[in-house]
Formats: structure tokens, sequence, C-alpha cells
């Protein structure tokens, strides 16, 4: 429903809570235009003609992708940007120490002159949402309102939009408001602010990803980790999988991963031959965020609270991750790829390589030959949002309201050493040691150095919307909470030898560590007690099939207590960072594990 005034059109909803708040965005902004999103295909087709017309977005080839188009942001634009992200809660000391902290009086004296008169010569896009599958007792409804086609198509592959959002919202019910304008696009006036208190969001002058499509960090993560804290549940970064064996048992893992560390590939794994001759299988619930709930028969309960993947395009290959690949060649949209002369997006790690003599439009849209290298053609953080019904490995169950009981959850990150290929974690609480120390090679997600190792607990560093100590102490209560609770692993899969090769594949291969948690969690599987956790032997692993020497196995499994030993100082300090806030359990866990490499 498009309303340009002076003529206005009834809303179409009842709800006063979210009038009101429509009302107070539209006298702030001053769009000429307003539209409430109904996600009609209607809709989606004049977003489209809309954005083609403005230059926005680019048609790709039509028969090769259908529904496909390419968007290119502003180049200054191109990443979260966690450095201008704020926790907005009542005291510093509750955002703790990993958050940018901005008290609410601030945020809003700095950010509501940005808004004033922002959306003049504009539409204000209203868009209601639900976050989890539609009538799921586990979803919740957010509503961004935005000043950018580019957010509104978007959202619409990754949220469930429109007319089912305000049925479920009713008259009565709460829903997350969030306010986005593009601005000038001009870093220096750039704010992604979030009200935890409030359950708000307010984001200006950025228009990409995870800064503006504000249902999948700002709701999901930041402020659904804070409504969780208070109402006993978990909002995690974490992607959902389902693992079949070959007699056809099921098993849900849920594994929490910082950016861009292959999340993506594990949630849509596919078997090597071998296995897969077996029976194994493989299924995708989600890649990225998981909502977990304690279930009456106790065990944890995980939803996928998205509708989409917004994945990073440099290398998804037929290699890496076909069913990626599969699930971006319709209805997909391309931003800041490269694009071939004929139409085909195209990024470095594709797998298949254009003519030497062929030209690309690079992803800040400047054709150029394919045999200038001087810089890459697609950004490294170019990425494609695909609606999840179209992965040809989704798991039946992945819109289940109840969601999928979980048994497994995973810790990873980026090593080259120290940590094995896979290990168990003795008890819920030394799996809380496990994720509040994780740390991974930082990569091209997020504005900033990349390379560096860094500490990103429950790969929840730029995401959690309260103090890190607390949250902490939110998984250890969560285990009292949990009469059947999952068994805990960490696994790396990027182990490197001496020489920087690494020791394991990776990719499909990494089902053989999954299934060795099946049988640890089934209570078949044996393992050897270590003094950072329980790790499979070569011999626990089942290796049918697999083209790797014994001793490169057996080296990614191998625990080294001098390693293990240079940890601590870091973990030392990692911890001193929380203070108080730091669970006692969790210096407790510290101190027992420096006895066992003692020992
Ligand atoms: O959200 C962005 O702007 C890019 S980062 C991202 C995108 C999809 C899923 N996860 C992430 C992440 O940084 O964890
Ligand atoms: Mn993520």
């Amino acid at each position: 429903m498009t309303d340009a005034s002076p003529t206005p059109l009834p809303p179409p909803t009842q709800n006063a809570a979210l009038l009101a708040w429509v009302a107070e965005c539209v006298r702030l902004c001053q769009p000429d235009t307003l539209h409430w999103c109904d996600g009609s295909e209607d809709e989606k087709a004049a977003l489209i003609a809309g954005m083609l017309a403005d230059g926005s977005l680019h048609p790709l080839h039509a028969a090769r992708f259908p529904g496909c188009y390419l968007h290119r942001s502003n180049p200054n634009d191109v990443a979260r940007v966690e450095q201008v992200t704020f926790i907005c809660s009542e005291l510093e000391a509750d955002a703790g120490p990993t958050n940018n902290w901005m008290s609410p009086a601030d945020a809003r004296a700095k950010l509501t002159p940005l808004f004033d008169g922002c959306m003049r010569g504009r539409t204000l896009y209203v868009i209601p949402y639900v976050m989890g599958p539609v009538g799921s007792p586990l979803s919740k409804i957010g509503v961004e309102i935005t000043d950018s086609a580019y957010v509104a198509l978007s959202m619409r592959t990754m949220t469930r939009v429109g007319t089912a959002a305000l049925e479920q919202l009713g008259a009565n019910g709460e829903f997350v408001p969030g306010l986005h304008s593009i601005g000038e696009l001009d870093p220096a006036r750039r704010f992604v602010c979030h009200f935890p208190d409030e359950r708000l969001i307010w984001s200006y002058g950025s228009g990409y990803g995870g800064n503006a499509l504000l249902g999948k960090k700002c709701f999901a993560l930041r402020i659904a980790s804070a409504m969780a804290q208070g109402e006993g549940w978990m909002a995690e970064h974490m992607l959902l999988l389902e693992l079949t064996d070959p007699q056809g048992a099921k098993t849900y893992f849920a594994g929490a991963f910082p950016s861009a560390c292959g999340k993506t590939n594990l949630a849509m794994l596919i078997p090597p031959p071998a296995l897969a001759t077996q029976g194994w299988q493989v299924r995708t619930i989600g890649d990225d965020i998981a909502w977990m709930h304690v279930g009456t028969d106790g065990r944890l309960w995980a939803i996928n609270p998205e509708a989409g993947f917004f994945g990073v395009a440099p290398g998804t290959s037929h290699q890496t991750n076909p069913n990626a690949l599969a699930t971006t060649e319709r209805n997909t949209l391309f931003t800041n790829v490269a694009v071939t002369d004929d139409g085909l997006p195209w990024w470095e790690g594709i797998g298949w390589e254009p003519e030497t003599n062929a030209f690309l439009t690079d992803w800040k849209g400047n054709r150029r030959p394919f045999s200038d290298q001087s810089e890459p053609f697609a950004h490294p953080n170019s990425r494609f949002t695909a609606p999840a019904a179209q992965c040809p490995c989704l798991s039946p169950h992945w819109e289940d309201p109840q969601g999928v009981p979980i048994s497994g959850i995973l810790f990873g990150g980026r090593r080259n050493t120290t940590v094995p290929l896979v290990l168990e974690a003795f008890s819920w609480q030394h799996g809380v040691f496990l994720g509040a120390t994780m740390a991974s090679r930082t990569t091209a997600a997020a504005a900033g150095a990349t390379g560096v190792l860094r500490r990103d607990p429950f790969a929840m560093l730029p995401f959690c919307g309260y103090h890190m100590g607390d949250y902490f102490a939110h998984w250890l209560q969560m285990g009292l909470r949990i009469p059947r609770p999952p068994a805990v692993f960490q696994v790396n899969w990027f182990r490197k030898d001496a020489d920087g090769s690494y020791l394991w594949p990776g990719y499909g291969e990494n089902l053989r560590a999954l299934i060795w948690m099946n049988e640890r969690i089934a209570g078949r599987g044996s393992a050897v007690n270590t003094p950072v956790g329980l790790v499979p032997s070569p011999g626990d692993l089942h290796l049918a099939g697999l083209d790797v020497p014994a001793d490169r196995v057996a080296a990614a499994l191998q625990v080294r207590t001098e390693e293990w030993g240079q940890e601590i100082p870091d973990i030392k300090e990692h911890f001193a960072r929380f203070g108080e806030r730091l669970p006692r359990e969790l210096r407790g866990e510290l101190a027992a594990l420096e006895q066992r490499l003692r020992d």
C-alpha cells in the first residue's frame, strides 16, 4: 500500500503501538511517500522496476539467472561497521567491555538530527516481518522502517514480510521496531544503535547487509540476545544442521563459528562418496542464527529465525559448496560481485575463468579486461541474498514450528595451531569455557584488519547485546535449566603443518568429525582423555575413502600441551576484561585446565 499524502489510505493494521511509531517516524523523517509492505508479488515487481529504473539494480542473464539482479553498494559501505555499532543501555557497565556504548539520551541526541527530514524526496517503507516460521510460538515480529528499496527487497528474502506478519502481530502484539535510513552514505555520519531496554534499533548512514537489514544481526542477535537473557532462552550466532545416519536416525547440531569461517559450507555439507554410499546425509536448517528454547521434554529446541541466506560469494563454487551455488541460480540478489559482458555473476573462487580476452565489470562498476588482475573483480565481502526454500539440501524440518531438538553444539574457528580437529567437552560447564575462550583469525566479513587472531567468545563478539560476562553467566544458567543438555564440541578445520599447509581437507570431509560426535552423543564412540577434552584417536574416526596420509590425520588430532600452555596467558588477559562479571565457574575451569596441563 503506497500513500502519498494528502490522501491517506487506511493503514493495514489496528495495532496502536505500531501506528503511533510509524506516525512518529513519518513526522521525524518527512518522506514524500509512505509504503506499507504487504509481501505480494506485485510489490516485488514494483520494487525491482523502480530500482532498475533508478540504476540501483542491474539485470543479469535472464535465461541462466531468472529473477536475479546485481546491486552495487557504495564503495565506502561494504561490510558491517563494528566501530560505529553501539549498545545503548542506560549504564555503560551493562554494555560491557566488548561493545561500544552510548547512553540512550546521547544516541537520541546524536541521531535525531540525522533522521530529521532525511527522507524528503524519498519513500518510507514500513516492513512488518516475522523472524521464525509464521505462526510458531518461538517466532517474533519486527517492523523495519527504511528509505532503501534494496533493504525492502532483501528483507523479503531474509524474513517473512508483509500481511502474514501483521496478522501474527494482531492489534495488541509486541514488535521490535527498527528505524533505518541510508542518509547520505557518509562514513562520518554512520551509526548502528541498539536500545536493549526499549528493544529498539536505529541505523543511519549505511545501506549494507547487517547494518541495514535490521532483522538479522541487529534484531535476531543483539536485541534478541538481551531478550533471551531476561526470558530464559538463547539467541545464538549458529548454523543448524540435520545429520541422518545410514539407519535413517536424525541428529541435530548447532554450530557457532566466527564470521566467514565456513558456516554456510558446513550447513550445506555434501558427504564424500564413500560416506554418501553408506547413507550418511546432511540437511540444512539454517546457516547463521539459531534461537533455542528448553522444550517440555527437557531438550534444547532450535529454530532458524531467518528465511534466506546472505552468504559470502567469493570462494563459493561447485567444488566448495554446490548447494549454495544451486540456491543462487534464481530469485537471488547479488551484491558487489562482478559481472561478465553477457550478464553472468562472477567472483574470485567461483570455479571457472572467463576467457583471457574477456571483459568484466568489477564490483565498483568499472569494466576492464580479465587480464587486468590489479585488484579483485568481486569485493571480498560480496554477497548473495537467496531464499532458503531454494536450497537443494534444505531439511523438510527447517520450518517446524517447535524447532528441532539439538543434541550437539559445535564451537569452531580458524586456528593454524593448537586446537585439534575435534574434541568433546567434559561437561556443559567445560563447554561454556570452550565457547568463552574461542578464537579465530579475522576475515573480510567485518571492516578492519584481516588475518589477526582475536578472541571471539561463542562467535558473538560483534553480536552480543549486553555484557559478555553476563552472557557467559546466562550460558551457565541455561545448563541448569536444560535437563537433557546437548553435548558440546570444539572443532578446527584449519590446522596447518609447519610448512603452512592445511592438515585436513575440510568441506565434505568434516562429516567424519560429525559422525564421531554423533557416536559420542549415542554413547558409542570412544575417545582419549586429554587435558583439554575428549579427543578421538585416528582409529575412532570413520576414515573410509579418505585420501589423507595417516600421519596427517594424527597431526590434525594431536593435543600439544606446550601449545595449550601458550594459550593460558592470553586466556587470562581475555578473561581479565570481564572483571567482576566473569563467572567464577570459568575462573575455575581455567585453573582446572592449567592443573591438567601441569599434570
Ligand atoms: O551482515 C553483513 O553485512 C556481512 S557479515 C555477515 C553476513 C551474513 C552472515 N553473517 C555475517 C557475519 O558477519 O557474521
Ligand atoms: Mn554471521
